[in-house]
């Protein structure tokens, strides 16, 4: 019985192997451009990330589609594609777990169209400074590292909820928190919304925030947004904050729309980065060699 079942196995591995091979031979002619189908895997239209594609698109002169879709479904496309070892491009971004996860390297951007090393801002509407000093000296003080996102990052990924993911950084991390809160007043429920988006670089961030406000007495929402109505939202009041600001780049057309109606606290979290990725097994190392020669 064993026997059998380990003799199938084996036949199916074999002829697994066979069309990989005949695969391989099929592709073995075609140009790097033919073999990703001349596609770029993207995420959300309207981010930052996806305005940069097309800018890089423009400026390097590619004869390549952006294909819209979101975070899950880009990191869903990488991961087959990665099992197999088939040629895929992603817009990409760090903190982000698909870099631990698998072997990837940014391509090179001579050109800079998707900017250089950036930071993470807080942004508050201007009311919060006077209506909620407690909550504006919190996120004046919030400040961690790609290394604490990227561990909570990593329980997001392992599926434990966001307060959850939160708390447990929290308590892992106790005396940087408290340097957060020292000394600020407690409030009594005071409403207080966070607007946010759904990836999780801004889930981790804004569910810390979110419990650190609460230890004080806030209580919190939460509103995941697109990229610019999650500006919109802070800078016409509708919000209080968000702490998702990328920033001189990513969100440098957002930052012009809203900049005289929303107070910049400053970096969160210091070297972001946004760009084109292909896992390390790819040949290619600059956006210039997806151009056609
Ligand atoms: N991101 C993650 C977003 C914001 C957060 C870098 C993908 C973007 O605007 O591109």
């Amino acid at each position: 019985m064993n026997t059998k079942k380990f003799t199938m196995l084996s036949v199916t591995s074999a002829l697994a192997f066979t069309l990989a091979a005949c695969g391989d031979e099929d592709t073995s002619n075609q140009t790097v451009q033919e073999q990703l189908d001349y596609e770029i895997i993207g995420i959300d239209a309207g981010t930052g990330v996806m305005a940069s594609t097309d800018v890089a698109i423009e400026t390097y002169d590619l004869d390549f589609n952006v294909l819209s879709s979101s975070d899950a479904a880009m990191t869903s496309e990488l991961g087959s594609r990665y099992a197999e070892e088939e040629p895929i491009v992603v817009t990409a971004w760090t903190p982000h777990w698909k870099f631990i996860e698998y072997d990837l390297k940014f391509l090179d951007d001579p050109e800079l169209a998707f900017g250089e090393s950036e930071d993470i801002h807080t942004v508050v509407h201007p009311s919060v400074e006077e209506e909620h000093p407690s909550a504006f000296e919190v996120l004046d003080r919030f400040y961690w590292t790609e290394e604490d996102m990227g561990y909570v990052q990593g329980l997001l990924y392992e599926g434990t909820d966001d307060d959850e993911a939160a708390i447990d950084w929290i308590t892992d991390n106790r005396d940087v928190v408290d340097e957060w809160v020292a000394g600020v007043e407690p409030v009594d429920g005071d409403e207080f919304l966070l607007a946010s988006g759904a990836w999780d670089s801004e889930r981790s961030s804004t569910a810390v925030v979110k419990h650190v406000l609460e230890e004080i007495g806030y209580e919190v929402s939460v509103n995941n947004l697109e990229v610019t109505i999650m500006w919109q939202a802070v800078a016409q009041g509708d919000a209080h904050a968000h702490v998702a600001a990328w920033l001189p780049h990513t969100h440098a057309a957002q930052y012009e729309s809203f900049q005289d109606d929303v107070l910049d606290l400053g970096p969160n979290l210091e070297g972001a980065r946004i760009g084109l990725a292909v896992p390390t097994y790819m040949d290619i190392d600059s956006i210039d060699d997806l151009r056609e020669d």
